[in-house]
Parts: C-alpha cells; sequence; structure tokens
C-alpha cells in the first residue's frame, strides 16, 4: 500500500534523458528550479518519481556492496533538524545490511530546538571534537557519508580523508560545493530539504516504517521537524515536499513534535536578537546586521536573528553575523546567515559573489533555497580581547568590510545580483 503514492515510472522518457547522469553535472540551484506548472504537473511528477526509484535502487546496491561494515556519517559542524533526522534515516536504513553507522558533527548543538530534538528523540549523534577525534580508531571504519552537506562545513572532513576512508555517499540538496567522487550520490538543489529526499527513500521500500517500533515513530517524527524547519514551516515547501510530508503524517507523533518546537529560546538569544534588531541596517530590501562578538555555544542565535529580520515588513533578504570565540582554543571566526524570502535570489550565488574564496580555492559559504550561511576563519587575528580597545577595533575593521561587501551586491548601481 505504501507505494501507491509512488506509482513508479520504468519507462524512459525525454525528462529523463535530461537529468539522467545526475551526478555533479547537477545545475545551480538557480537554473534547476523546478519547471513551473505550464509544463505540465503530471510529466514533472513522473520525472521526479523515475529518479527517486532509480537513486533508491542505487542507494540499495551502494549498501548492499558495503554489508558488514562499519561507516561514519558526517554532519555539518552545526548539525541541525534536516540533517540530524536524515542521518538517523540513513543509520535505521543500513541496519539492514548489517551496516553499523556513527553520526558524528565537531561543534555543538546549539539550538534549542535542535538540543531538544535529539533529547526527546534519543537521537544518535555524537559530538567528536577534533581532540578526541585523535582517540577513536579511525581504521575500523570502511566508509563515511555526507547527508546534508558536502564537507564544506565539517572540521571532521579532513581527518576522515587523510586516514583513508573512502567517501561512499553524499545526499544533499545544497548546491554542488565541492569534486567530491563518491560511489553513490543524490544531489538535488531543487527539492527543500533532504528529509524530503530520505521520506523518497522510505516510501519507494528501503525501509518500511511501522508505527508500532517506537523508533520508527520518533526518526519519523525527526524527519517531519526537518521537513517543516528547512521549509519555513513547510511555507517554502514544494510539491514533493508536501507528499513527503503527508507520507510521514501517518507515522510522526504530533505530541512530540509539539514539544520539540516548544523548546524557548534562551536569554542570550534573546540578546543577539535585540542586537540585530539594533544594529540592522536596511537598503533595497536588505537587512544586514552586524552582532559583534558571540559564545561558540550561542552561535546558532545567527540563523535565529536572520529569521526574525527577514519578517520584517519590506525587507525580503537579511544577513545577520558575528564573531564567534571558541575561548578554549582562542580561535575565532566570522559567522553569518543569510535568510530570504525572494525567490529569484540565490543564497549560493549571493554568498559565493560576495566573499568569495580563501587561498585554497575554497569558498567561504554557500546556500540552498531560501537560506545560506558563510564563515571567515580569522586567523592571525583571533584572540587578543582582553584588550577591550583592540576588541572593538577588530570587530569595526571585519562588520565594515562584511558590509562592504554585502552592499556591493545590494546597491542595483554596481551588480546585476539585484532585486527587480
Ligand atoms: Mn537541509
Amino acid at each position: 500500500m505504501q507505494f501507491e503514492s509512488l506509482s513508479l515510472t520504468t519507462e524512459p522518457n525525454q525528462e529523463d534523458a535530461e537529468i539522467d547522469p545526475v551526478p555533479v553535472e547537477v545545475p545551480l540551484a538557480k537554473t534547476s528550479l523546478p519547471p513551473s506548472a505550464s509544463d505540465g504537473g503530471i510529466y514533472l511528477i513522473q520525472r521526479s518519481n523515475s529518479l527517486v526509484s532509480q537513486k533508491s535502487e542505487e542507494l540499495q546496491k551502494t549498501l548492499l556492496a558495503h554489508r558488514h561494515e562499519r561507516q561514519l556519517i558526517i554532519l555539518q559542524d552545526f548539525p541541525d533538524p534536516d540533517a540530524l533526522s536524515c542521518a538517523w534515516a540513513y543509520q535505521l536504513i543500513a541496519q539492514q545490511y548489517d551496516i553499523k553507522c556513527e553520526i558524528i558533527y565537531a561543534g555543538t548543538l546549539s539550538h534549542q530546538e535542535n538540543i531538544a530534538l535529539v533529547k526527546l528523540t534519543n537521537l544518535p549523534a555524537q559530538r567528536w571534537t577534533l581532540q578526541n577525534l585523535k582517540t577513536k580508531d579511525l581504521s575500523s571504519y570502511q566508509g563515511f557519508i555526507l547527508i546534508d552537506n558536502q564537507g564544506t562545513t565539517s572540521q571532521l572532513l579532513s581527518a576522515v580523508q587523510q586516514a583513508g576512508i573512502p567517501l561512499v555517499a553524499v545526499i544533499d540538496h545544497h548546491s554542488v560545493q565541492a569534486d567530491l567522487k563518491p560511489e553513490f550520490i543524490d544531489v538535488r538543489p531543487y527539492v527543500r530539504a533532504t528529509a524530503t529526499i530520505f521520506t523518497q527513500y522510505l516510501q519507494s521500500g528501503l525501509l518500511t516504517l511501522d508505527s508500532s517500533i517506537n523508533q520508527h515513530v520518533k526518526c519519523a517524527t525527526a524527519l517531519m521537524h526537518g521537513l517543516r524547519s528547512d521549509t519555513n514551516r513547510l511555507m517554502q515547501a514544494q510539491e514533493e515536499d508536501f507528499m513527503a510530508a503527508a507520507y510521514l503524517s501517518r507515522f510522526y507523533d504530533a505530541q512530540l513534535l509539539n514539544a520539540i518546537l516548544q523548546a524557548n529560546r534562551s536569554k542570550r538569544v534573546m540578546d543577539v536578537i535585540e542586537r540585530a534588531l539594533k544594529n540592522r541596517i536596511v537598503q533595497n530590501n536588505f537587512s544586514i546586521a552586524g552582532v559583534g562578538y558571540l559564545r561558540y555555544d550561542d552561535r546558532d542565535a545567527i540563523p535565529q536573528a536572520a529569521d526574525f529580520l527577514v519578517t520584517e515588513e519590506n525587507v525580503h533578504t537579511a544577513v545577520v553575523y558575528g564573531i564567534v570565540h571558541d575561548e578554549d582554543d582562542e580561535l575565532e571566526v566570522v559567522i553569518g546567515s543569510l535568510r530570504t524570502t525572494k525567490l529569484t535570489l540565490d543564497p549560493d550565488e549571493f554568498i559565493k559573489e560576495a566573499f568569495g574564496q580563501d587561498s585554497n580555492g575554497r569558498f567561504f559559504g554557500g546556500g540552498r533555497t531560501g537560506a545560506g550561511g558563510f564563515e571567515i576563519p580569522m586567523g592571525f587575528l583571533s584572540g587578543g580581547n582582553e584588550n577591550s580597545a583592540y576588541a572593538k577595533m577588530k570587530w569595526e575593521v571585519f562588520d565594515t568590510q562584511i558590509k562592504q561587501k554585502l552592499l556591493k551586491l545590494v546597491n542595483p548601481k554596481d551588480n546585476p545580483i539585484q532585486s527587480e
């Protein structure tokens, strides 16, 4: 019965040919937005269904080839509900092939909702810092997986690569960030949440959800949360996302989801939002705010402040940034978040254009539909903040530099990426 909503098209058609070799050729988000309704809704669904069944089959083959192995699922340093829930779904799928997965991230769970999600569902994610990574025996893992990221937002990537662990799979909905060569790849930037992709895998039979299994109910709840949070409570969801949510609605626990969503904002997050409000400048429907210094654990206040600023009348895009410092390591990094409700603004393109690349050719950030982020390491300029005059000066330099780079794009005279 579960399969009926995905009557899988096996007949190849014109549309398939266009998207068939999906891997690295996936076009950037802007050009890969789904065709409009005038292209024929049914056609679109058929195309998407055949892609889903093709990808599910490929993933199944990959899992079969790796039976009885141990794998690492690497999430971004600050994993969000979409990443966490999908990693769990992968772990449950892989279990059927006797593949044991550890879900790991290097940073912190800094958003109160993420902490609530992990605690209330017993979601099996672990923090592996660069420090305690040294105590791990990486040779016991035969593969690693990137979910809801492509390695560019994880400090763990290089250590795992250096240990010679092969990249088995990349499953993500961000635009292609890096030239990775995994055995299996499913990167679909036009899908609003990785949770949608995983729900489609479940629906196509990679794991049969059972309401009487507590873990399945919790994982479905987590996926529902991931899907909702990446689609602005479904307001930016598209047909595929709604279909996925509809499927999850058969299994998820509404009360549990409600409990996760009830998590309150901490005072420190409220303080950062207050600073963002006070410091914001609004130009051409862009709201830009620097919030100064933040503790590492409060890092997630930045996207929350951006979520808040973008709700202002006449604002379609908000960018909030600050200097995040890690007290132990004296490490500082500028972290920023972008939120937009403007469909024609591609956050990935915007951030890459605004901040460019580092000396290794790595972009300082990227994005997906509606949201993006960036991280600029401060290197030699890290620390020394006991001297408050120096700390203030340093902030002003970074603040000014970031504003200059952003305003170049915001100002219609100088740049093509513009509001009409
Ligand atoms: Mn996501």
